[in-house]
């Protein structure tokens, strides 16, 4: 039965009751803060009664279930997509109105939840998005880390890292559910035993356990009654450990066992550089995928009792990327440690329940653990993986008999430089589907870095690209163009994006062009708000905004982009300006904290920013700014308002890009490499509106046979200008030398990102897109084509893919392929 909506009076009366009871507040007192709080319980409280009718449901009508392990979700804020997702803004605005605070306002009050790094864990908020909207039975299953993705300050032009506080003054939108507590062992060893029928078992003792300690998180499908959970685990010490040590009077030893343990899930993995960090990624692996299993199989042993069968029809578990992968190990110890099955039996549930979705093609990502490390910790694990790896390459033994050097690549297990576990085989091997994010990127996969493992079980590998809910980032975060869409199509395209291609026609509608475009200019607006805000530079919004935002990274080519600036503010300077259109460059995004070269390349940004903005005669034309602190909220603001979108990663690196998606369904127009998905959103959209540039993945893999970054600076007058002013200083007047590792890079013929490779062509792309940003027509034209065919980038049809694909493929063809 669908739950009835509240009116404005009844919103307005839960939003006093909680100001004045829950939180305490006097009339006086009537701070945006608590009001927001306020507001968000009472939101809350309407999701309350949808959530449980969805859970009761689900035990009612017993589907498939689908668990999403991801040790990252980058949630954002939650207020603005609930009310919308209820369809109770109105109510919101009516309630706000004798607390003299408009809704906006309001809304920024909530902090982030920054719990990713950026593409993976967006990816994975924006399906959970998708799949309460299609109401699917999915459970996102994380880590409650009690420091998200830091806090990003620039001083003197460099990143400054500061801890980010998300949960300072509580999560509103958090219920700890402590009645589904589960408990994670760690170190111990193993012992070898017999059962009463003389038959070995392997049983794992004398381990140190954390409690894993549920909060949940609603997740409201798009104006249905639907509410999926989102559960992140936070890490406690067990009362008895904390115990025993309080009585051998260990009382500082209780004490630090008790901060380590919760140590597990302070802190959002930054990078992996050190092996005290490496011990702590893995607790956090380990945690999330032991916990999460726990609760899986909790549920079916409730309801079924210790029989599992059919258990693989009532359950799909998604590994995102490697990260959780030790999942297909942990599984297999629960069923067989703790609930009694043999191996076959385990083995087979095992590998027609877990799928895996690679996420990179970049071979420093991919995970390795090192033996000795999994020993210490997880010692029962690595006997299980043993136990995998040897069936395993029995089965490789037998397709090619006598190749030892096919079974030491496809082992799960490396030799050299040391022992390790490598997590994408095992995810491989444990797994019906493995899927890579874009099509070219699957196909890189099947013909590069898992070709041998394609050969062996083509049928495991498939393609789902990447999207992005249209939701959040079309109707949400730009309200102007969702009415004048709305009023042009109808409403259905919220649901269905795909409706979108109704808007083709209107790109020859010079009415619809022009009120496209003046949402687009009020959008600009909001953009040069935020950067001036942020930055102190004053953008244009009558200029063409030229934007870069994502994690900074070499293979990302922000480098490329602040080239291409260098040139701009070189014509201006030799008073080359008679064809240049006058333009605004934003580039944003976070460093990991120990990636030297990234965090240099953030400081020659902004030394350039700097320099532009102090020369007048620049100033007519370019205006530059770094955007501190680049999250979701953000990009919120940035994405609507922005003309051209860069995406311009080396060709074959970036698996899918989903920051592309975003610009291009907010009608911005593409200048990128083909790359990832950029590859079909050019086909969706069409050659003619797209800027395209750049070596192709397979050139690059030949130009790298035999590169020489010099011949391309030596062959480009414009080129040759750029490098001189870099390597003369002038960006670094009062710190010479800092740029000179960024000059070494892209000048060394063993530069992996081939940036002096496409420089020239990247600035004849640029050059056509200014051109083309002159004829106001012409890019109208262009822009609404983008929206108007962005329709396939939506996470809705994704997750369709997944649900049809993977997810409920007839139990025949799981138990085919496994
Ligand atoms: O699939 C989501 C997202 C892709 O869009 C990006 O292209 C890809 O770089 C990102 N991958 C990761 C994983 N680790 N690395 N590197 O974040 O996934």
């Amino acid at each position: 039965m669908a739950t009835s909506k509240p009116s404005a009076l009844d919103l307005k009366q839960d939003l006093k009751r909680h100001f004045d009871l829950t939180l305490g507040r006097g009339d006086t007192n009537y701070s945006r803060h608590y009001l927001y709080q306020s507001m968000a319980l009472a939101v809350r409280d309407q999701l309350v009664s949808r959530w449980r009718e969805t859970r009761e449901r689900y035990r009612r009508e017993e589907p498939k279930r689908v668990s999403y392990l991801s040790l990252e979700f980058l949630m954002g804020r939650t207020l603005h997509n609930a009310l919308a997702n209820l369809d109770l803004e109105d109510q919101a605005r009516a309630a706000l109105q004798d607390y003299a605070c408009d809704l906006e306002t309001l809304e920024t009050e909530e902090l982030d939840a920054g719990l990713g790094n950026g593409g993976l864990g967006r990816l994975a908020a924006c399906f959970l998005d998708s799949c309460a909207t299609l109401e699917i039975p999915v459970t996102g299953y994380g880590i409650r880390y009690q420091f998200g993705m830091f806090h990003q300050k620039i001083v003197d032009g460099y990143q400054q890292e500061a801890p980010d506080q998300w949960l300072r003054d509580g999560n509103p939108w958090e219920v700890e559910s402590p009645e589904n507590t589960r408990r994670v062992p760690f170190f111990g060893r193993v012992v070898v035993e017999h059962d009463p029928q003389g038959r070995e078992c392997r049983r794992w003792v004398g381990t140190e356990d954390v409690l894993a300690i549920p909060y949940d998180i609603p997740v409201p499908g798009y104006n249905n009654d639907t509410v999926n959970t989102l559960r992140l685990w936070k890490a406690s010490a067990t009362e008895e450990f904390n115990l025993g040590e309080f009585n051998s009077g260990s009382y500082t030893d209780a004490v630090s066992k008790k901060t380590e343990a919760e140590q597990i899930t302070m802190v959002l993995y930054p990078n992996d550089a050190s092996e005290a960090g490496k011990v702590l990624r893995l607790r956090q692996q380990y945690f999330l995928a032991s916990a999460s299993l726990q609760d899986i199989l909790h549920r079916w042993i409730s309801r079924k009792g210790h029989d599992f069968t059919g258990f693989a029809e009532k359950h799909a578990v998604q590994l995102n990327d490697t990260h959780p992968t030790i999942a297909v190990a942990e599984l297999m110890r629960l069923l067989m440690d703790e609930h009694g099955l043999g191996w076959q039996e385990a083995w087979a549930l095992t590998e027609s329940t877990m799928a895996y979705t690679n996420h990179t093609l970049l071979p420093e990502a991919l995970e390795t653990w090192s033996v000795s490390l999994f020993e210490h910790l997880l010692p029962r694990l690595l006997d299980i993986i043993y136990e995998i790896n040897a069936r395993f390459l029995q089965v490789v033994a037998q397709r090619w008999p006598g190749d030892v050097d096919k079974q030491r690549r496809l082992s799960i297990i490396q030799e050299t430089p040391e022992r390790a576990v490598r997590m994408a085989h095992l995810a491989i091997v444990g797994s019906y589907s493995v899927n890579g994010v874009a099509a070219l990127h699957t196909d890189l996969l099947k013909q590069g870095l898992f070709a041998e493992f394609y050969a062996l079980w083509p049928h495991k590998f498939n393609n789902k690209t990447n999207g992005v809910t249209p939701r959040r980032w079309l109707a949400n975060c730009n309200p102007g163009l969702r009415d004048l869409i709305t009023e042009t199509i109808g409403d259905g395209w919220i649901r269905d994006l795909s409706q979108l291609d109704q808007l083709v026609p209107y790109a020859d509608d010079t009415a619809f062009c022009e009120r496209f475009m003046d949402v687009k200019y009020a959008n600009k607006q909001a953009l040069a708000t935020l950067v001036a805000n942020k930055t102190g530079i004053e953008f244009d919004p009558s200029w063409m905004f030229d934007v870069q935002v994502k994690r900074i990274h070499e293979y990302k080519r922000q480098l490329l982009n602040i080239l291409h600036v260098i040139s701009l503010y070189d014509r201006i300077r030799k008073g080359d300006t008679a064809s240049m259109t006058p333009r605004c460059v934003l580039i944003g995004g976070k460093a990991a904290p120990g990636y030297v070269m990234a965090k240099l390349i953030i400081k020659l940004i902004n030394n350039v920013a700097h320099t532009i903005a102090q020369d007048e005669q620049a100033n007519q034309w370019l205006k530059v700014a770094f955007l501190p602190n680049y999250n979701v909220s953000a990009m919120e603001i940035i994405c609507p308002g922005t003309d051209l979108s860069e995406q311009i990663s080396t060709a074959g690196k970036e698996a899918s890009g989903t920051g592309n998606m975003k610009f291009m369904m907010n009608g911005a127009l593409t200048i990128g490499t083909l790359d990832g998905a950029n590859i079909e959103i050019r086909d969706a959209v069409g050659a003619d509106n797209f800027f395209l540039f750049g070596l192709e993945a397979h050139e690059v893999a030949q130009t790298r046979q035999n590169y020489n970054p010099q011949q391309y600076i030596e062959a480009d007058p414009n080129f040759q200008a750029v490098m001189h002013l870099l390597q003369s200083g002038h960006f670094s007047l009062f710190e010479p030398g800092i740029f000179d590792p960024i000059i070494a890079a892209l000048t060394a013929s063993t530069d992996p990102w081939m940036t002096a490779a496409d420089f020239s062509d990247y600035c004849k792309a640029q050059e056509q897109a200014a051109c083309t940003y002159k004829d106001k027509t012409q890019w109208a034209r262009m822009a609404v084509l983008n929206t108007a065919t962005s329709g396939r980038f939506s996470s809705d049809r994704t997750i369709s893919e997944y649900r049809d694909d993977i997810w409920y493929r007839a139990p025949e063809a799981v138990r085919k392929v496994s």
